[in-house]
């Protein structure tokens, strides 16, 4: 049988990091569409966006901040687009849906559990800062609870569901898993589904070789041949906890959201930056990475023309 190909996404923004703590993390609608487009031209199949304040860089998830760039990303490329429902800690779940109902995606986020979520730890490393709200943001996170509760996933679930949107299924730790196949069996999500192993969340499970194997086991457990699986590791586990996963059979995700350096100690110029290196090491290592339209076929997407941007 051939090896099956690797899905390179690239997370381009998100919502934890701050402009403070990188002069590459784009923030502007321009900056977001331009390392976007390049990130898909480095090799990156699937593009997972956020939206920003065009002026601050601080997190939004107002359609209106996603329509200047999804515009021109769909332009410029044939990467799958793929819309966070998770853009706020703190607001609710039908205002964190409506970038991905708004613009019908071929993909969104769908996060599988309430956790603590934090990155206030983060905050230590900063003096001053570019923006009024980064300070309080970075530090008020230890207070964070991430609300996805049973009733909010099937909300999203079932308003989203006439858009056909594949989702990332994200999962920070074993239960989430249990959560996904309790959710599966009541008939919400259809195989083959995708699950996002995210590793190293400060409330989530840590970023080592052993829980993502103890995950990936646990996964062929309760979802058999009706899963597809990718790792994203935050901070220096990126890249490292991606070889493996690649080695493992996994997919991967890279992207300024979850990591802003390109080694130890080395912040990373851009999204394609990091896109560039893990293609690089999977190539080396004797496999393909997969181009949009083999993505589109391993996670059987609806297709670029049914979006609604
Ligand atoms: N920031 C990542 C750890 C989402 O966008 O819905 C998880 C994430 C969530 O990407
Ligand atoms: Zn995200």
């Amino acid at each position: 049988m051939a090896k099956q190909k690797t899905i390179i996404t690239c997370a381009v923004t998100g919502a934890i990091h701050t402009p403070t703590m990188s002069d590459a993390l784009p923030y502007t609608y321009d900056g977001i569409a331009t390392q976007a487009i390049e990130a898909a031209q480095a090799g990156a199949s699937i593009l997972h966006l956020h939206a920003r304040n065009n002026e601050t860089g601080a997190p939004s998830v107002d359609p209106d901040d996603f329509s200047p760039f999804l515009g021109r990303i769909k332009q410029a490329t044939d990467a799958v687009v793929n819309i966070s429902t998770g853009g706020s800690l703190t607001l609710s779940i039908q205002d964190r849906i409506k970038p991905a109902k708004t613009f019908s995606a071929e993909m969104c986020s769908m996060n599988m559990g309430s956790m603590n979520f934090s990155f206030h730890p983060l905050a230590k490393r900063y003096d001053t800062w570019k923006f009024d709200w980064e300070k309080d943001y970075v530090e008020g996170s230890d207070g964070n609870i991430f609300r996805n509760t049973f009733r909010d996933i099937r909300e999203a679930a079932t308003t989203l569901a006439p858009e056909r949107i594949k989702f990332e299924h994200e999962c920070y730790d074993v239960g989430h898993l249990y959560n996904l196949k309790f959710c599966m069996d009541t008939g919400l999500f259809k195989a083959p589904i995708f699950i996002q192993f995210v590793m190293g969340i400060l409330g989530g499970i840590g970023a080592d070789v052993d829980n993502l194997v103890f995950m990936k086991k646990t996964a062929d457990k309760l979802f058999g041949d009706d899963y597809r699986w990718s790792v994203l590791a935050a901070g220096a586990a990126q890249i490292p906890l991606a070889v493996t996963a690649s080695q493992m059979g996994g997919h991967v995700r890279v992207g300024l959201e979850d990591s802003l350096f390109i080694q130890r100690g080395e912040l990373a110029t851009s999204n394609a930056q990091q896109v560039a290196k893990i293609r690089r090491v999977i190539e080396d290592l004797g496999s393909e990475i997969a181009t949009p339209a083999e993505a589109r076929k391993i996670l059987d997407l609806k297709g670029g023309d049914d979006v609604g941007f």
